[in-house]
């Protein structure tokens, strides 16, 4: 009776797990009560559901700090790795948090024993949405995936009273309005007024002498405070625990007490305005910078107080900073965080006495550079002059570093005109700038980029000067996203199917699921793995009546593009290619067409126009074919407002086909096309950023892939008039842009868009005429393959098997090893 000893040793297991988790209920149960009793002064029947999910993030958050005063956390580790990031777009956190402390099933039924349902407590949570897009998305992955792994690291940033803007349409148009996701405090952080530091701007630099050293000392005339708020960041398993340590500026003087007391009471805190207005709001523009002195404050703000901490913490625990690159490793997010070269400097030589070839020394075996984007508008510059007087010792350092590093040129016999103009931090050819990405560079050990096209364009385009004298600098890290919250949280349903049929140990390691692979063949998985999708297409289904008002057929094919709105990404060649599908469908309606629904979702900044006038085009087009009778059934098109993350983690699980389709050579990488893949979307994609990879991973049959690649781009803008060229022998393509230039989607305003479609005759930078035929194509394709299910889900079925390398996980373990070389357990 082995048998019958190990099915009443299961029982056994499954009852103490009862009784265990009967406990643990009733535990959770009593201090969410009383957080919510005694930490929120509310009672059970007063409570709304905002004070529940306070009340139940504070519980969790206890067990957070339990485990992370029990775990690794605690002692002083070999190695930190410092995250410093303008952006992070965490989202919400309570799924993050239940679901990596194995408390999912424990919260709900605690929450339900209080009359609560989880499902309401977590809609209740608003986004932290500290950032704009992708690169604030892969830092927030980052984290996650660093404390999954116990790689001690502290995540650096700016605690924005107000995130990304919320969206809405108004008439098709989008409107801007405040997010403001810290309107009821925030339950997860834990504000650190003693980790406050001053933080100078402006002013003049005196000098002195002694011996025969002159030295340089910074005298700001304005300072303002910076003080720390952390959140706890909890790894898988709850076995490690972060911080992402967030600054908020406060006046250096909250009053000035001579105007005070001279009854000017008003004037008294006017000063305060300016100070706090530094962590106000996140600016909202994704791949442009703004040029504004607003922003560069900002900037130099989280650096410096960022590396001002660090150091305190470096001297703290080993007490001499030569061995700063030993024990501490600088990741700086694009360069918005560069200004950390100089400042890292100033700090060494004015306030430590240390030489500049040591302070050098030191700077460039502590930092390292990600870069993520080649776009010439989003390379940050800022004028000498500007620097000169918001920052003018960085300023005298960044000279002083650029005279070291040409005078080293010159010495190698490279002093000609062009290698400096090439090589020079300054760019001299519109008045004078400063190169941050130049900066950035020279002054790290390791610069990456976020996919193995973008690394190699970084070698062959803007950084080719630099990468010739250092060919080891640049590095390749393909992005990666966090499977914890892409797959496990996002989907439980689909997680659920592969813990069933590869086993448990999936969720610890994405790599099981090739397993699935064995099963793409089977009829019966197929089905199953295809009602999970059906599920969440119901579920989509109903959001988007709830927010659009637009009924959509779960049955048809979801065609999902979301993502910031931007030129390059071409939301609007799936537009175009929507109005060509809308008049072949009108011109043959009998024919057996696929049922579509365009699904697109994304904001724009608030000042690019055009980006505005494609959302515009978009809600205009929908609103002409949804009504169309003679479409009905076959397509529709929905724009979802406000996205964000927690809708795309409505949207993801219920997409079919996922739209990758910026013009190749100039989307660095991408992460949601990774997030799309792995739940099984098929990709439409060009040869693009990870797009790349990605076919690589799930094979070329399983992918569908059009257009240029990035060195047909390169070529082809080279000739002449390609734009008319491509029109001239595309009639579907010339009938769609005549339909949108004369205004039939536009009847109250005809030449709403003539300057738009005007644009792409006469212009296209982005290419779009010339892929526009392939593209048409290729959809034709996926229309036909959306008939054959049976291979349309085995090829689902094999993206999912086979996406695990692109978890942050492998990412970071890369980083790990070749940038920050940490050791990973
Ligand atoms: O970074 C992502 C990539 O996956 C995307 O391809 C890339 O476009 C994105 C200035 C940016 N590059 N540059 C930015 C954001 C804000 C800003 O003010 C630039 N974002 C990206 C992650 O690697």
């Amino acid at each position: 009776s082995a048998k019958f000893a190990r099915e009443s040793a299961a029982t056994r297991a499954r009852a103490m797990d009862k009784l265990f988790n009967g406990d643990a209920v009733v535990e959770l149960r009593e201090a969410i009560r009383a957080k919510l009793v005694y930490a929120l002064g509310k009672t059970p029947e007063s409570a709304r559901d905002r004070d529940w999910f306070a009340a139940t993030a504070l519980a969790l958050r206890d067990r957070i700090v339990d485990a992370c005063h029990g775990g690794t956390s605690g002692k002083i580790p070999e190695k930190r790795v410092y995250y410093l990031s303008l952006e992070f777009l965490i989202g919400r956190l309570l799924s993050d948090a239940m679901n990596n402390l194995r408390l999912v099933e424990v919260t709900k039924a605690a929450l339900k024993d209080l009359g609560v349902e989880l499902t309401e407590v977590e809609e209740a949570e608003p986004d932290a949405a500290l950032g704009n897009g992708g690169l604030g998305r892969l830092a927030a992955c980052f984290m996650e995936s660093m404390a999954s792994l116990s790689i001690p690291a502290i995540g650096y940033g700016i605690r924005y009273d107000h995130g990304i803007f919320r969206q809405s349409l108004e008439d098709g148009w989008q409107r801007e309005a405040p997010e403001t996701w810290l309107a009821e405090g925030n339950p997860w952080e834990f504000p650190r007024p003693e980790s406050t530091y001053r933080i100078g701007f402006g002013g003049h630099v005196t000098m002195s002498a002694s011996g025969d050293q002159i030295r340089r000392q910074w005298q700001p005339a304005e300072t303002v405070n910076a003080v720390a708020y952390d959140i706890p960041v909890v790894g898988w398993r709850g076995r490690h625990v972060n911080q992402l340590r967030l600054w908020k500026a406060e006046a250096d003087a909250p009053v000035e007490l001579a105007r005070f007391n001279h009854g000017d009471h008003v004037g008294a805190v006017a000063g305060r305005a300016r100070a706090e207005s530094i962590s106000r709001v996140l600016y909202p523009s994704d791949s442009s910078p703004e040029g504004q002195e607003l922003r560069l404050r900002q900037e130099y703000f989280f650096t410096s107080a960022s590396l001002q901490d660090l150091v305190r913490r470096h001297l703290n625990e080993r007490g001499d900073l030569r061995s700063l690159p030993d024990h501490a490793a600088i990741q700086l997010n694009d360069t918005h965080p560069a200004i950390a070269v100089p400042e890292l400097m100033r700090i060494l030589m004015e306030e430590h006495d240390f030489t500049y070839d040591d302070a050098w020394h030191v700077t460039t075996n502590t930092l390292g550079y990600t870069n993520h984007t080649l776009l010439p508008e989003a390379l940050e510059t800022w004028p000498v002059e500007l620097m000169e007087r918001l920052l003018p010792r960085h300023m005298q350092i960044i000279y002083l570093i650029n005279w070291m590093h040409l005078e080293e040129q010159a010495k190698q016999g490279k002093g000609d005109a062009a290698h400096v103009a090439a090589v020079s931090l300054i760019d001299e050819s519109h008045g004078k700038r400063v190169r941050m990405g130049h900066l950035a560079f020279h002054g790290s050990r390791r610069v990456n980029g976020v996919s193995a096209l973008h690394s190699d364009l970084l070698k062959t385009t803007l950084f080719k000067p630099l990468h010739e004298l250092e060919p080891e600098k640049i590095v390749n890290k393909t992005n990666g996203i966090t499977f914890r919250r892409w797959l496990h949280n996002a989907n439980p349903e689909l997680t659920q199917l592969a813990v069933e049929t590869v086993g448990e140990g999936v969720l610890d390691d994405p790599e099981l699921l090739i397993g699935l692979a064995d099963h793409a063949d089977d009829p019966d998985f197929r089905q199953r793995y295809a009602a999970v999708r059906r599920a969440r297409k119901r579920r989509l289904a109903q959001v988007i009546v709830e927010r659009t008002g637009i009924a959509v057929d779960p049955a048809a094919l979801f065609d999902v593009q979301i993502k910031r709105i931007h030129e390059y990404k071409r939301q609007l060649l799936n537009l175009v290619e929507t109005v060509a599908l809308y008049q072949a469908i009108k011109e043959a309606p009998h024919k057996d067409w696929t049922p579509r629904v365009k699904i697109f979702g994304g904001k724009a900044a608030p000042s690019y126009v055009q980006a505005k006038l494609i959302i515009k085009l978009a809600n205009d087009i929908g609103r002409t074919i949804n009504d169309d009778p003679d479409v009905a059934g076959r397509l529709k098109l929905v724009f979802l407002p406000n996205y964000s993350v927690s809708l795309a983690e409505a949207i993801i699980p219920a997409a079919d086909l996922s739209e990758q389709i910026s013009t190749a050579g100039m989307e660095a990488s991408g992460t949601g096309n990774m997030k799309l893949a792995l739940n099984g979307a098929l990709t439409v994609g060009t040869l693009d950023g990870a797009n790349i990879e990605i076919r690589d991973h799930v094979g070329a049959d399983n992918i569908f892939i059009f257009g240029l690649d990035a060195a047909g781009v390169q070529e082809r803008v080279t000739q002449h008039a390609y734009a008319q060229r491509a029109i001239a022998a595309s009639p579907r393509l010339a009938a769609a842009l005549d339909a949108i230039g004369s205004g039939l989607f536009s009847p109250d305003e005809r030449g709403r868009y003539g300057g738009l479609v005007d644009g792409l005759r006469y212009h296209d930078p982005y290419l779009l005429t010339v892929d526009f035929d392939d593209y048409w194509r290729v959809q034709r394709e996926i229309d036909a393959a959306w008939k054959r299910p049976a291979t349309w889900w085995r090829t689902a079925i094999l993206n999912t098997a086979r996406m695990a390398w692109f978890s942050s996980d492998r990412s970071m373990r890369e980083y790990a090893e070749e940038i920050w070389r940490v050791k990973v357990a």
